[in-house]
């Protein structure tokens, strides 16, 4: 075919397909608008997304606050490197902190940063605070973990397809079975160079695994008694998206309801990134308390970009969207909803095995192998039906709809989802 006669889509696709490299495997759908729950393609064509763009546009596409936010102050000073001090970063250090109750909020850029930063300060606290050994540091990380695509990050990762061939790796990593309190223990005590655990209080790759009731804060209180920071990768989960402020929520100083009665556990460090900014700049950041922070001087750690005003600006409006629109509420409502209009239809089917998750991190499991393109199939004819979704491990479907959604919308979407499922039963 000619460019000439290529669609606007195919035309944009094989422009991807020759000049960008082959990293990943998008679904055939060319995207060109976004507004709150919804994207449109380049024909015109309406979809919901279930998505998010992996839990970053938690707040909708293109929130009138947020871009007003980013305008604004895209207009008026963008970056200044952190050589000099910009009027916005302090409001939104003092915003963050406060918001999550943490004395000191460390800005980076993506969550891959935000979580090598974390390792940093866990191993220059564990030889000044806790007197380790030098180059004697190890952290615990769990099986099946995701937290980013750096060498040092990929190297405590189990999936091949993320860690083959990308050698030689970092030491000082000690991988255990996720969800699993005695398998914590059992390696606390039998190394005191431990200085870290780093974990998802959800694992989002894995396919949305939800742990026991009880892990996160049996870990925590298993870290206390050792010494060891309890790291905790939000990345993900957090703003909102699992139905509290965070999945950990412990006392953080949000005003949803859903999150005060319900504390979890508070992180030694928590790590956020995606929907800290609504998914309109990339902004991550890590918080600690002041015993912590305090390891971090002047030429330990930086970005040229992390804690610019443009982000500032962002990231300020962003959390205040999470604040005033109830988002966290909306989520766990939302959530539940969700879960159990779909049970009612894995009840009878055969090609859906569960619906799991929690808020608006949910995920469907297919019948049918890892290898198969079923997952894939029905993504395929999901997006011909108006909603977008992507398979991950070839057999589970993850379903993460902005939160901003309302009532109507999800129902609309809980039938688009089950007259396209109700298509691969087997007759
Ligand atoms: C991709 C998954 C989601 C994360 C946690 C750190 C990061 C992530 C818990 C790094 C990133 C992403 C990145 C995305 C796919 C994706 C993902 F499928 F891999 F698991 F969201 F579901 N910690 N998660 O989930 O953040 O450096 O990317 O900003 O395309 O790799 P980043």
């Amino acid at each position: 075919m000619s460019v000439a006669e290529k669609t606007l889509a195919q035309q944009a696709i094989a422009l991807e397909e020759k000049y960008g490299a082959h990293n990943y495997h998008p679904l055939p759908v060319v995207l060109s608008k976004g507004e709150g729950v919804y994207v449109w393609d380049v024909e015109g064509k309406k979809y919901y997304d279930f998505l998010s763009a992996y839990s970053a546009v938690n707040q909708g596409h293109c929130h009138p606050k947020i871009v007003g936010a980013m305008v604004r102050q895209a207009q008026q000073l963008t970056l200044t490197s952190r050589a000099f001090h910009n009027d916005m970063l302090g409001t939104f250090e003092q915003y963050v902190a406060q918001t999550f109750g943490y004395d000191k909020l460390l800005p980076m850029n993506t969550g891959a940063e935000a979580v090598e930063t974390a390792l940093k300060i866990c191993r220059k606290w564990g030889y000044e605070e806790k007197g380790v050994p030098a180059n004697q540091a190890k952290i615990v990380v769990c099986e099946n973990n995701f937290h980013g695509r750096t060498t040092t990050i990929v190297s405590f990762s189990n999936d091949p397809v993320a860690q083959t061939n990308f050698g030689p790796f970092t030491e000082g990593f000690i991988k255990i079975a996720y969800d699993n309190l005695s398998a914590l223990e059992e390696v606390l005590a039998s190394d005191p160079h431990i200085t870290g655990f780093l974990v998802e209080p959800i694992q989002g790759e894995a396919g949305v695994y939800v742990p026991s009731e009880g892990y996160l804060a049996g870990a925590k209180a298993l870290c206390e008694q050792y010494n060891v920071l309890f790291i905790a990768d939000e990345v993900q989960t957090g703003i909102a998206r699992t139905g509290k402020l965070l999945a950990t929520c412990g006392n953080c100083n949000c005003s949803d309801r859903h999150c005060s009665g319900t504390p979890e556990v508070k992180p030694d460090m928590l790590i956020l990134g995606k929907a800290i900014s609504g998914g309109a700049y990339p902004i991550s950041g890590v918080l600690a308390n002041d015993h912590i922070m305090k390891v971090i001087k002047p030429g330990n750690h930086g970005s040229t970009f992390g804690g610019n005003p443009v982000a500032a600006a962002v990231g300020l409006a962003a959390l205040e969207v999470v604040k005033e629109e109830s988002l966290a509420q909306n989520a766990a409502e939302l959530g539940d909803l969700f879960r159990a209009e779909i049970q009612k239809y894995v009840d009878h089917s055969q090609i859906v095995n569960g619906v799991r998750g929690k808020g608006l991190l949910n995920a469907i499991l297919i019948n049918d192998t890892e290898e198969s393109d079923t997952a894939w199939n029905i993504c395929l004819a999901l997006r011909d039906n108006g909603l977008l979704a992507k398979p991950t491990h070839g057999n589970i479907i993850r379903f993460a709809p902005p939160l901003v959604m309302n009532k109507e919308q999800m129902l609309e979407c809980v039938s688009i989802i089950t007259k396209t499922l109700a298509a691969f039963e087997p007759v």
